[in-house]
């Protein structure tokens, strides 16, 4: 992000935030402020060096140099979790203490390029952490309702009016892996500049989705509130070479798929569970290139791949079958083999492993595929190498 934005943005923030903060106010002031730094962009992309020289006066009154000027791309920062942001495999015999640090924040972010969108999130990223705990170990969650150290002075200086006003007076946490009311959202409703703590004992092994549980608790999900946690057996885990950590989530915007600036959210799309964007990791395109699920031929891959949201995923490889799926979250009992197809419903998550066995890149779709041609539900998983086996996959030729 450069700093034209980083100050644009963080003043169409601030100026949202002050000015009353009803939700349309603040979404048409965010609107407003984006068409601007939209038509700055598209001047200064149809200018030469000179006029660029000459137009610098007027770009530095609107808080501009001419070397910022000169690279118009809107570049917030990056919303999406790695896949392979997760922790490693827990190889130990005992129980113990484990301590979760979760923050809330919200911020605009490009959903695609030319396309924000206000994300609420834990710990500035979707999905949020990947939690890894062990039958037995007692586990604190400790939940500050914005960002340690006020990076995010315009999040933090809402007033307690306006922050209700925006529909986020308070965060919280339910985590499925919990025994006890509300998943602990009872205990962890966490209003503004607020941190609140709560520990449970991890006593069912399993993969688990949490989310934000705070009013309208569905808004808050579908704005990016959502992450996981496994618990893993007291013997562990079989040993895999890769692991990755997917979430897919429906996103609701006032404008279509695409359509370019900044998106508010669509309550009513939501309500009538029609969603704009079906994304993997918070936005298009957020595993592919560099950033896609890399491993070798040979390898052991093991997926953990959840739905935050409202919409089930039918979660499926291009070109690989599932060795192993552990549906639901089930991760005790033995796995279905053999998987073309996954179904993951709103609030669970699978594991799945399998052996890479010839090299190429491979698309990680929902199967119900107009979500993944045309609204966003597409990733990549590169293998690298050489085909162990030439009968496997090979062209014939005549
Ligand atoms: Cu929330």
């Amino acid at each position: 992000m450069n700093r034209i934005h980083r100050v644009l943005l963080l003043s169409v923030v601030l100026s949202s935030a002050i000015s009353g903060c009803s939700d349309e106010a603040k979404y048409k002031a965010m609107e407003k402020k984006y068409n601007a730094v939209q038509a700055d962009k598209a001047q200064h992309q149809s200018m030469t060096a000179e006029e660029m020289a000459a137009h610098s006066g007027e770009a530095m009154h609107h808080g501009m140099s001419a070397e910022t000027a000169a690279a118009p791309k809107i570049d917030t920062d990056e919303i999406s979790r790695r896949a392979d942001d997760l922790p490693p495999t827990l190889n130990r015999a005992q129980a113990q203490l484990v301590s979760v640090d979760l923050y809330t924040d919200e911020q605009v972010a490009e959903i695609m390029p030319e396309v924000t969108y206000q994300y609420w999130t834990y710990n500035g990223k979707v999905p949020g952490p990947f939690i890894r705990a062990r039958a037995g170990d007692q586990v604190e969650i400790h939940l500050s309702h914005g960002k340690p150290g006020a990076a995010h002075q315009g999040h933090n200086e809402h007033s307690s009016a306006e922050h209700a006003a925006a529909g986020h007076s308070a965060h919280s946490i339910d985590l499925h892996a919990v025994v006890g009311p509300g998943g602990g959202a009872h205990l962890m409703q966490v209003g503004q500049g607020e941190d609140k703590s709560f520990s449970f004992k991890a006593t069912h092994p399993g993969l688990y989705v949490y989310h934000c549980a705070s009013p309208h608790v569905p808004t808050h999900i579908a704005n990016g509130m959502y992450g996981m946690i496994l618990v893993e057996p007291v013997e562990g885990l079989a040993k895999v070479d890769r692991e990755f950590y997917v979430m897919q989530g429906d996103f609701y915007t006032a404008g279509k798929y695409g359509d370019k600036g900044f998106q508010a959210f669509s309550k009513d799309k939501l309500l009538i569970e029609q969603p704009d964007y079906f994304l993997f990791n918070g936005r298009v395109n957020s595993l592919s290139g560099d950033r896609a699920l890399k491993a070798k031929v040979g390898e052991k891959i093991r997926l953990f791949v959840g739905v935050g949201s409202h919409v089930a995923a039918n979660f499926h490889i291009i070109g690989v079958i599932f060795d192993r799926v552990y549906p639901d979250g089930v991760i005790l009992n033995p796995p279905l083999q053999n998987v073309q197809t996954t179904i993951i419903a709103p609030g669970s998550a699978v594991m799945i492993e399998f052996t890479a066995e010839v090299p190429g890149k491979y698309l990680l779709v929902d199967h119900s595929l107009t979500r993944a041609i045309d609204k966003g539900a597409l990733a990549e998983l590169v293998i690298e190498g050489s085909a162990s086996s030439p009968e496997i996959f090979q062209q014939l030729s005549h």
